[in-house]
């Protein structure tokens, strides 16, 4: 189990349980190699240890890579969107892609939209239902192989999806409207299905959501997803993929200013947003 971490000073590794700071610049030059995860290893056994993890602040994961993400790879995303989208006459759209072969994947953000770990993400001024998507996400090298996992947070405006599902960008793309972090988990080996995905919301301290499902909830195969994705585009500098959401708090609730948004994935650690 390793895990790579972003810092304001360079590179962080977490490997059987020590840490080990690094630097290897431009960072992009470092999450792009192939041969990522022997490369850590080999770092690992070149540098001493540090006495104990260091409190520095995390930074998002991402260097020029574009982030894209699947749609209705859940149950739960079809059925809520069936329905959010029902009057506008929508909602067949989103049943006939989950049951399709090709999936559903749009383009989420490119780098500035991107926050890391406890920065805060946003809610669209001109939106009335806004809620976090905690989605498993993958790091791709421009070749397309998988080199890790992240955890990422497709923020997304329900109500102008809902009105019209051709605003989709509209609803998903815009500033701070994803998060990524806290790291990277380096493993090119599949997650486990019983991998589960959790989800907290707190407002002035207290809990107003939670829920949780797992990966043996996704429809897709990641690798399936990344396939597609590949077709006829070229990623220069690889990408992240958001698999999908399979967690949607229930219809009543909207995200509000000071949210605070938790996205805990098993084995890769715990995303902290706050909205503002
Ligand atoms: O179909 C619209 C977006 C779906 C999505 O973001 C999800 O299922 O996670
Ligand atoms: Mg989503």
């Amino acid at each position: 189990m390793m895990k790579l971490y972003r810092t304001a000073s360079g590179c962080l590794l977490e490997r059987n349980n020590s840490f080990y700071a690094f630097n290897h610049s431009p960072w992009n030059d470092l999450i792009t190699r192939d041969d990522l995860e022997s490369y850590l290893i080999e770092v690992a056994g070149k540098i001493t240890p540090l006495a104990q993890k260091p409190d520095e602040p995390l930074r998002a994961p991402i260097g020029n890579q574009e982030v894209w993400a699947a749609g209705v790879t859940y149950y739960r995303s079809r059925d809520a969107r069936m329905e959010e989208s029902k009057a506008a006459g929508g909602g067949d759209f989103y049943d006939r892609v989950y049951n399709a072969r090709r999936p559903e994947l749009f383009f989420k953000a490119n780098a500035h939209r991107v926050v890391g770990p406890n920065e805060k993400v946003a809610i669209r001024d001109d939106a009335s239902w806004s809620v976090p998507e905690p989605e498993l996400t993958l790091l791709l090298s421009p070749k397309g192989n998988i080199l890790g996992y992240t955890i990422g947070n497709d923020m997304s405006s329900r109500d102008i999806e809902g009105e019209n599902p051709l605003y989709l960008p509209q609803a998903k793309v815009y500033d701070r409207s994803c998060a990524l972090g806290p790291g990277i988990l380096v493993s090119s080996q599949p997650l486990p299905s019983s991998t589960e995905i959790q989800l907290e919301i707190q407002r002035g301290g207290n809990r107003v959501f939670c829920g949780s499902t797992s990966l043996a909830e996704l429809k897709r195969d990641p690798a399936e997803l990344v396939q597609y994705l590949y077709r006829n585009n070229v990623f220069p500098d690889g990408c992240f993929l958001l698999t999908g959401t399979g967690i949607v708090p229930p219809d009543s609730f909207t995200l509000q200013h000071g949210d605070e948004i938790r996205i805990t994935i098993a084995g890769i650690g715990t995303l902290i947003n706050t909205v503002g």
